[in-house]
């Protein structure tokens, strides 16, 4: 399956709810563009979880463009995607990769939001670009996590460190990095437990790790990826917050895009944070991570309606 075809699919959901509605809004060949149309419309979009103040901006251009006259589908379609580009541009972003030495990524997120299984899709996917990866089981908590991880790693055919049950993550860190260094690995992706921003001591740990990667490869992590669930929508959005400020993130993964009609919610993900969307997870095989780029993502969202049924 093609690039393209993936975020369609991962996207079928909210395109499906999306498309139908703003369809079913253009009963004849077009309507007038009223108070009670832009109301409408304005409730359509807030449906997918894009935040009202998105919509709000929406429902404001399509106002000024066309109010007291007729608009069609195809034009609305127009304005909408413009704006839903405009709502989410970003400078593009590849992965920051080491200048010399492995290049470290810790990814962090509340518990349950997809880290291990995006981690496992990362490491594919850098394997398939000819990379060595050393995975480290920094989620020494759960028992069952080391073991997940472990699995992931036999299954893609990438080397794992992992510690004795409660041992200390940052030391896992440590051991996964030296690893890599030794093998000649360009990459070494670390997990963490799911965790709190309200947990002290867990943001304490994640610091820890920080600061042993940093001494041993300068620039050290390279990247910190903050998982984000996008069935949690709007409410993920807000329990991430904290989470992002205290760990230091450089970018997001937004996992599970695939099971929401809510995909929306990306767009306040890239108000509400200053950081980059770098990836979506479209699935739970280990090819179902895409690299998130704007204008793909957008065509895909509205593309059930270049073909009406
Ligand atoms: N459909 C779908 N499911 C996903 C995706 N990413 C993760 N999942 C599922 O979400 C569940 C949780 O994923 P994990 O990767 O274990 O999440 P985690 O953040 O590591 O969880 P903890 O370690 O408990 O904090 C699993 O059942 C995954 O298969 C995705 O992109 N799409
Ligand atoms: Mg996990």
């Amino acid at each position: 399956m093609g690039l393209f075809d993936r975020i369609k699919q991962g996207l079928a959901k909210t395109a499906t709810v999306l498309n139908t509605d703003i369809r079913d809004l253009f009963k004849s060949e077009g309507r007038l563009v009223d108070d009670a149309f832009l109301a409408e419309l304005f409730a359509i979009l807030v449906k997918t979880d894009m935040g009202g103040g998105p919509a709000a901006e929406i429902r404001e251009q399509i106002g000024t463009d066309f109010r007291g006259r007729v608009i069609h589908m195809s034009d609305a379609f127009e304005v909408i995607k413009q704006k839903v580009r405009e709502l989410l541009a970003q400078p593009p972003q590849p992965l920051r990769f080491a200048e010399s030495g492995p290049t470290v990524i810790v990814v962090v997120g509340v518990n349950g939001s997809g880290k291990t299984t995006s981690i496992a899709k990362l490491a594919m996917l850098c394997k398939s670009d000819g990379k060595r990866v050393v995975l480290g089981a920094g989620d020494t908590f759960r028992a069952a996590a080391v073991e997940q991880l472990t699995v992931w790693a036999q299954r893609i055919g990438v080397d794992i460190v992992t510690g004795a049950g409660q041992s200390d993550p940052a030391s896992v860190a440590h051991r996964a990095v030296t690893k890599a260094r030794e093998d000649g690995a360009e990459v070494c992706i670390i997990d963490t437990a799911g965790r709190l921003q309200t947990q002290v001591n867990l943001m304490r740990e994640l610091e820890k790790i920080r600061r042993v990667v940093g001494n041993q490869v300068p620039g050290a992590p390279h990247e910190v990826l903050l998982v984000l669930d996008a069935t949690a929508g709007q409410n993920g959005v807000s329990q991430a917050r904290g989470f992002s400020d205290a760990a230091g993130c450089t970018g997001i993964v937004l996992a599970k895009l695939d099971g929401t009609a809510k995909g929306g919610v990306v767009i306040p993900i890239r108000q509400q944070f200053d950081l980059p969307v770098v990836f979506v997870g479209v699935g739970e095989k280990p090819e179902d991570l895409v690299v998130f780029d704007v204008d793909p993502f957008v065509d895909a969202l509205f593309t059930e309606m270049e073909s009406p049924s």
